[in-house]
């Protein structure tokens, strides 16, 4: 066996003899694993179906048009959105929108990083920062002591600044919220809302959170999401627009890509096609459309996970479980920066607590999570001030809800020193057998 083949093994049993909490992984099927490595791989086909530049592609015409048709059927309700699947993962994804509608200097308004947004919503730090002009929204603290995005506070934003483009969506935000009103509200300012559904798109297609695929203004123009998160697909993204041109964005139509014959487009999903190819992009990763493909037929129920357990039953697992668990957290002696309602719990660490030393110890006894940030934390950005949990992937491996509470209380064990690590890592150990594992 050579060097890569032995390092695979190594990180198989690692994947396996550990419990993962990390709110953004999950399992995909074997099927989801099994097609990423098929001869799709082999194949280039600049281009979109029925129009590439290669010959020999009549099956990649099959499969980029099924999977399209896939996409559309999970998410879009409305008809009003188109699809393009080549999309590497969701930063590239994120930026294709950027390059379609923004000019050099354009002012974009996103999600602090601290209030649970992402670098690739034009953090300040990311390098899309130098060509554009990003501006922030934040949470507030309720009197509660819990945090949410302040969506009043935003829409002044929207007044003030009249950015070209404001994003949506959240990797560390436990809150559900809505899309309907800030999308009106901003389209009333001629401004393009891009929803990041990255971290709540199997909710979503479960039918468990709201969703940004809306008629007229009510929508999201675009909608960018990866694939391997809750959905539980492979490491990839899909990327949604309006399948017109919204009347707010007719102003805009000099600055859209031209079409292929040098015309205006006509929808906002042909502009993005346009941008991402030929405007970006080489060759699509067939063997990763395949992989989505496979993932969208199993939320639909044509095909099985193997534990055969339908997705919604799934994602209601894990919400059930992940709450459970941030009760155990909480039980145990952490703070919920905001009571969760989603896949995802965020807990704030006693202030003399280290949460790099903390993530390692974790990890030292199998518990994989990663340390975040929150609102108002005082500390790094390196080893700031908090810890992010889910429960996507173990559901995936058929956690009980005694297990998750079980987490929850070895954890906290672990944090406030309550029992030795050799004790925690053996109950890790029993958990982690107990669990399924399908590769
Ligand atoms: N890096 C991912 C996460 O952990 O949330 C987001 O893309």
């Amino acid at each position: 066996m050579n060097y890569l083949f032995e390092l695979t093994a190594k990180e198989k049993s690692r994947q396996k003899n550990t419990l993962n909490l990390i709110a953004s992984e999950n399992y995909p099927s074997p099927k989801v694993l099994q097609l990423l490595g098929e001869i799709w791989s082999n194949k280039y086909g600049e281009g979109y179906p029925s129009k590439r530049y290669y010959a020999g592609n009549q099956n990649t015409d099959l499969l980029e048009s099924f999977v399209q048709q896939k996409a559309l059927q999970v998410f879009d309700k409305t008809g009003s959105y188109g699809v393009n699947v080549q999309t590497l993962s969701g930063s590239p994804a994120n930026q294709i929108v950027f390059l379609t509608i923004l000019q050099p200097n354009d002012v974009v308004l996103s999600p602090q990083l601290a209030s649970g947004g992402h670098l690739t919503h034009m953090h300040t730090v990311s390098s899309f920062s130098k060509f554009f002009q990003p501006h922030q929204y934040t949470a507030k603290q309720n009197e509660d002591g819990s945090f949410e995005i302040d969506f009043e506070a935003l829409k002044e934003q929207i007044v003030k600044l009249k950015p070209k483009l404001l994003i949506v969506g959240f990797s560390a935000y436990p809150k559900k919220y809505e899309f309907a009103e800030i999308c009106r509200f901003a389209h009333q300012y001629n401004v393009f809302v891009l929803a990041d559904v990255a971290h709540i798109n199997g909710l979503i297609a479960a039918g468990l959170h709201d969703s940004p695929f809306k008629e007229g203004d009510d929508g999201a123009d675009f909608v960018s999401m990866t694939t391997h998160k809750t959905i539980r697909g492979p490491r990839g993204a899909i990327l949604f627009a309006k399948n017109y041109i919204p009347d707010f964005a007719k102003v805009y139509l000099d600055i859209l890509p031209l079409d292929a014959k040098g015309q205006p487009v006509t929808s906002l999903i042909e502009a993005v096609n346009r941008t991402l190819f030929p405007g970006g992009y080489g060759g699509p990763h067939f063997n990763k459309i395949a992989a989505i493909g496979q993932c969208l037929l199993e939320v639909l129920g044509e095909d099985q996970y193997p534990d055969e357990i339908d997705f919604v039953t799934y994602s209601q697992n894990i919400l059930r479980t992940n709450k459970i668990l941030e009760q155990s957290l909480q039980k145990g002696g952490l703070v919920p920066v905001s009571p969760t309602e989603n896949h995802l719990c965020l807990m704030k660490l006693p202030e003399n607590k280290d949460s790099l030393e903390i993530q390692k110890k974790l990890e030292e006894i199998g518990i994989i999570t990663n340390r975040n940030t929150f609102p108002n934390d005082t500390k790094t950005a390196y080893r700031p001030g908090g810890m992010r949990f889910g429960t996507a992937a173990l559901a995936s491996r058929g956690l009980s809800d005694q297990q998750a509470e079980q987490i929850g209380r070895i954890i906290t064990d672990l944090i406030f020193d309550r029992k030795s690590k050799d004790d925690l890592a053996k109950e890790v150990r029993d958990i982690e057998q107990s669990l399924n594992w399908w590769y």
